[in-house]
């Protein structure tokens, strides 16, 4: 029986600043995200057979998971892989690497879906700024490729409804609140530096 384990981060806790404070990583990766996978494992020892399953898979099947657990497959599952997916998501100086603007197929996707990369972020950050309480804006594609943003909330994870994410931000107080008190629409903006191009196209693609 293996149990499920933090991922390594891909880099260092200060290296998305200033845009993301080294405190903030510290405690969202190292505690918020660690407690994640920490009830994940208590939950999924009352079923050990389900440890042969990727987090992923148990959140795309949740009506298979027996009732017991389910709630918490789904809360504590959902933080585990939405985080995981989350710090991949960025990457240090991406505004540099790659002019802080999607390319290639992607780029036309997105000016093709909702008009230019402009009208994208600002739909993407409204997204996250009404999304009362806790939870993710994301982007997805359908299967036949259409791209859509949702937010979804608390833990719960597009790939629950068949959707898959290219990318999301986490609007989480535990997300911004160190660094930008109360301001979520200052964290959505400056965010988009940190997004790391790159690996969203790679999905895109895939
Ligand atoms: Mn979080």
């Amino acid at each position: 029986m293996q149990k499920y384990e933090l991922p390594k981060l891909p880099y260092e806790y200060g290296d998305l600043e200033p845009y993301i404070s080294k405190e903030i990583m510290e405690v969202h990766y190292g505690k918020h995200h660690a407690t994640y996978v920490n009830n994940l494992n208590v939950a999924v020892e009352k079923h050990p057979e389900l440890f042969e399953k990727s987090p992923e898979e148990l959140l795309m099947n949740l009506n298979e998971i027996p009732e017991d657990i389910r709630t918490a497959v789904k809360n504590s599952g959902g933080g585990v892989v939405n985080h995981s997916f989350f710090w991949k998501t960025m990457a240090p100086h991406s505004a540099e690497a790659s002019r802080g603007k999607p390319a290639g197929k992607l780029a036309d996707a997105i000016e093709k879906q909702f008009g230019s990369f402009a009208e994208f972020q600002q739909k993407f950050n409204d997204e996250g700024l009404k999304r009362f309480g806790s939870g993710w804006v994301w982007l997805t594609k359908d299967k036949s490729g259409k791209l859509e943003i949702i937010s979804t909330a608390n833990q719960d994870s597009p790939i629950s409804e068949g959707k898959i994410p290219l990318m999301a931000n986490d609007v989480w107080e535990h997300a911004y609140y160190l660094q930008y008190k109360n301001l979520r629409g200052d964290y959505l903006k400056a965010w988009w530096n940190v997004v790391n191009w790159p690996e969203v196209e790679k999905r895109f693609l895939k």
